[in-house]
């Protein structure tokens, strides 16, 4: 709990409730985290980064981001774990101590807040922002299609009425614009590119918008293994891990290929729990259990970044 706004680390939190902890979280914990606003939303609302990691000069850095797609709840309770355990264990645990003092993690709790606002108020099954389409009634964007890495040739739709609709052109919204403005701007400091969502248990690299492998694709093939060990070895829930085309579906205009083609050679799209008998809506009573078992796979990430 975070005292006097209503916040748990293990309930699902509004949108107002997360925007008040990334204040609270930052101005509690000054050596740790700072806080900027890196765009807003079709909305208008702001969307918080946390930059958590103790000061130092030319730290190299791992950018996460959680909630891209509405529904997937998990993800951003995930993400604010993450911080919660930074903070809780900087100085009590070596690894995550390490870390800190060695690298900065860009934390986005939210992504397309919009939707996830419109989940907490309208209909919980919503997957894309909130835009307005030219000539539709239909709203919203795949944020997950929008990204320009082979835009809308597979697994994605030109119709504004889909779920997985690519958006007018690359980046035509206010958020992946925001996303990809702060990764282009940070790519001298930025090494690996993780980004949360759910669900099905899987831990895909490049690349989804074809069949092709990154040129790298032993390596992550290697460090996904590893990495879903790590996960495993608290719970047991067992991952798949591939190339996103093979491991799941063919689907361009993702933001994993996108960082991938910027030059970020460790980047990684994380499907959380579970396989589907509660699918996105996850009950609170799993957000512990998931929390944990993530943070381990994220940390072995990071900690192979560090040394390579
Ligand atoms: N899955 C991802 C999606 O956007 C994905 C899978 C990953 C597609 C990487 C493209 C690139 O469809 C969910 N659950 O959103
Ligand atoms: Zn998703």
């Amino acid at each position: 709990r975070v005292r006097g706004t209503g916040h748990s680390y293990e309930k699902y939190n509004n949108w107002e409730t997360i925007e008040a902890w990334t204040q609270q979280v930052a101005t509690e914990n000054p050596d740790l985290i700072s806080r900027s606003v890196i765009g807003t939303t079709f909305e208008g609302r702001n969307m918080y980064l946390l930059k958590v990691g103790k000061a130092g000069a030319n730290k190299p850095a791992v950018f996460m981001d959680c909630g891209f797609h509405a529904r997937e709840w998990i993800s951003p309770a995930f993400c604010q774990w993450f911080v919660r355990e930074a903070v809780r264990t900087y100085g009590r645990e070596i690894h995550m101590t390490e870390l800190l003092e060695k690298l900065d993690f860009y934390i986005l709790p939210v992504v397309n807040i919009d939707g996830y606002v419109y989940t907490w108020t309208k209909n919980r099954m919503w997957r894309k922002t909130r835009s307005t389409n030219a000539g539709s009634s239909c709203y919203g964007t795949d944020p997950n299609r929008n990204f320009d890495a082979g835009w809308c040739q597979t697994g994605a739709s030109h119709s504004p009425c889909s779920d997985t609709y690519c958006g007018s052109a690359a980046e035509s919204e206010k958020e992946t614009k925001a996303l990809a403005n702060f990764i282009r701007n940070n790519l001298s400091s930025i090494k690996a590119y993780l980004t949360i969502h759910s669900y099905s248990q899987m831990l895909l690299y490049p690349y989804s918008y074809d069949y092709k492998l990154p040129a790298n694709n032993v390596e992550l093939n290697t460090i996904a293994k590893t990495a879903v060990k790590e996960l495993a070895s608290l719970h047991g829930t067992k991952y798949t891990y591939g190339p996103g085309a093979t491991t799941i579906y063919p689907a361009a205009g993702g933001s994993d290929d996108w960082a991938y083609d910027q030059g970020i050679k460790y980047s990684f799209t994380f499907e959380l729990r579970d396989n589907g008998r509660y699918g996105f809506v996850l009950p609170e009573s799993q957000i512990r259990a998931t929390c944990e078992e993530t943070l381990l796979a994220i940390k072995y990430i990071a900690s192979y970044v560090l040394e390579h």
